[in-house]
């Protein structure tokens, strides 16, 4: 049998790296595509420029997802079995202040991936993966599945539900391979660093070295459902070998505030926080020495935010068979401590 091809959109991300070891590990042939950057930004798949992969079994391509021209001469020279489209502009609240841009690129450039296959008459030989996300749900019912009714908050979430619908459109229109994954919040040593999680650890990293330094945080009551990204990018690949296409939540099922996901940081490195102080005057402080470690800062809340995101994952767990390996506790130790071990 010929070997499985997938091609990676959005490869330079938290995901695309993680996906690209997983197929890689699988045997496949991976075309990882980046967009065109005034600096490197390929250190997450670094290890794979430099490893024995690159360009035997892994290939950079360049394209946009707001170009279509470039999207449709990438596909048309590999038809590729699996198209993983993780590209976007993922950030929540830059959303806010991009509205337009990211509806380019998360609404209309997953419909310009979706009409690419459509116009490559590759409808047959192509499965197309739809990176969707619990942003898509806002402040809905508590947990959300994959029957709860959407009610997106932001820029982000209102194109990603654009995209969730246009990939179900095509499915049912012209028999296409086309799913979604309803991914809630997931983590790791490699997600980006304005992202809460990872802010939080590589500032309490730092603040284990100096043993000083302040964090600023917005809303400190959201509370997410926060995975481990190893473990989701897995799902996403199973969704791909099923029969039939259809679409999935990925979660852990559990949720935790941004406050105890800083608590549990802090923990790591031996320090109790107490919080004092209400609303925008709130701080932390560390318990034995009363040190200030967090401070709010209001140019971190949005215009609107997701009060609790919670998953119920029953239906991947019966139909994937996947479930998360690690939770909460454990993700927030392994994000602490590759970032203490960074800043060595
Ligand atoms: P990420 O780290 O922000 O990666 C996004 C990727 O998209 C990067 O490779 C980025 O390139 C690329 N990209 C952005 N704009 C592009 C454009 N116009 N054309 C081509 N590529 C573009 O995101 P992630 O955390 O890996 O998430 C992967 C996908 O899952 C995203 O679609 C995200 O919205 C979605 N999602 C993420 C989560 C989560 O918790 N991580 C949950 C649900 C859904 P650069 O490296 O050059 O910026
Ligand atoms: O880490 P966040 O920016 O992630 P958010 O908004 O939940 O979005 C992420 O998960 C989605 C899946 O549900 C993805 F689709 C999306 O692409 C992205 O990966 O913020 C998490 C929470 C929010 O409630 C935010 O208001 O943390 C709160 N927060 C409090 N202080 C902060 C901060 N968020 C950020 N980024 N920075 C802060 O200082």
């Amino acid at each position: 049998m010929k070997k499985k091809t997938a091609m990676i959109l959005g490869v330079t991300g938290q995901d695309g790296s993680h996906l690209s070891d997983l197929l890689l590990k699988k045997g496949y042939l991976v075309y990882g595509v980046k967009r065109r950057s005034s600096s490197f930004n390929t250190q997450r798949i670094d290890h794979i420029y430099n490893s024995k992969y690159f360009n035997t079994k892994f290939f950079p391509f360049y394209a946009d997802l707001t170009d279509s021209s470039s999207l449709l001469k990438i596909i048309q020279s590999t038809k590729p079995h699996e198209i993983y489209n993780l590209s976007a502009q993922s950030h929540v609240h830059t959303s806010f202040e991009t509205p337009e841009y990211t509806a380019n690129t998360d609404a209309i450039g997953s419909l310009r991936v979706l009409e690419a296959i459509k116009i490559l008459k590759l409808i047959d030989k192509t499965k197309y993966y739809q990176a969707s996300t619990s942003e898509i749900f806002g402040n809905t019912q508590i947990p959300q599945r994959e029957t709860t009714p959407f009610r997106p908050t932001s820029p982000y979430a209102i194109s990603k539900l654009y995209a969730y619908w246009t990939t179900i459109n095509y499915r049912e229109s012209y028999g296409m391979f086309a799913v979604n994954g309803i991914l809630f919040n997931h983590e790791g040593p490699r997600r980006g660093e304005t992202f809460v999680t990872r802010k939080i650890t590589r500032a309490v990293a730092k603040i284990n070295k100096e043993k000083r330094g302040i964090i600023y945080l917005g809303n400190l009551n959201a509370k997410r459902d926060w995975g481990y990204a190893v473990d989701y990018v897995e799902s996403m690949w199973k969704m791909m070998q099923q029969k039939k296409p259809d679409d999935f939540v990925i979660s852990t099922g559990e949720s935790h505030t941004v406050r105890e996901f800083v608590e549990e940081a802090f923990k790591n490195i031996g320090i109790k926080i107490l919080w004092k102080g209400k609303g925008l005057n709130e701080i932390g402080i560390n318990k034995d020495n009363g040190k200030v470690h967090v401070k709010i800062d209001p140019g971190y809340f949005r215009p609107t935010d997701i009060s609790e995101l919670r998953g119920d994952y029953s239906k991947a767990k019966k139909i994937l068979g996947w479930k998360p390996k690690v939770k909460f506790k454990d993700l927030v130790k392994l994000m602490v401590q590759s970032d203490i071990k960074k800043n060595k």
